[in-house]
């Protein structure tokens, strides 16, 4: 991990609502470009980890149920600036105040069913990233 990744999840609702397409050309035409990428379904104990730093907040077992409810696309993405700039691009975490144009504006349902994760910080990126990917799957 060299600064300029991110690691993102185009989430259930996303995925079940054949959003893939859509958000990973709104990824690509911003600029970055696909080191890794997945489709799995987490089990409630691994989205349980995944979101380790929320466990005990109010939201955190409908959040691992939501995460854990069908299939979802896990990316690695790089770019300059890469978590910085894809946290702009997808927008505030509820959709309601997400600015116009952006991922989450144009395809969450929700604050909880938001669309996609981006990763917060680059010690956040490598983690998630060594989370969903070995070595030899990614580029
Ligand atoms: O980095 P984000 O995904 O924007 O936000 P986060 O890391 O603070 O929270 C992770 C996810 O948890 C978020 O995408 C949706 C859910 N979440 C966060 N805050 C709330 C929440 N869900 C509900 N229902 N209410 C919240 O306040």
């Amino acid at each position: 991990m060299n600064g300029n990744q991110t690691l993102t999840m185009i989430k259930p609702i996303a995925v079940e609502r054949n959003y893939v397409g859509p958000i990973i050309q709104k990824i690509t035409d911003a600029g970055f470009i696909i080191r890794a990428m997945k489709l799995l379904q987490l089990s409630k104990n691994q989205a349980g980890d995944f979101y380790g730093e929320h466990r005990g907040k109010y939201f955190y077992e409908d959040l691992t149920t939501f995460m854990s409810s069908g299939p979802i696309v896990a990316m690695i993405l790089e770019k300059e600036n890469a978590v910085a700039d894809f946290r702009k691009l997808i927008g505030a975490t509820d959709p309601v105040e997400a600015e116009e144009g952006t991922i989450r504006k144009l395809y969450a349902e929700s604050k909880s069913h938001n669309a996609v994760h981006g990763s917060d910080s680059d010690e956040s990126a490598k983690r998630e990233s060594d989370f969903f990917f070995s070595a030899v799957e990614r580029f």
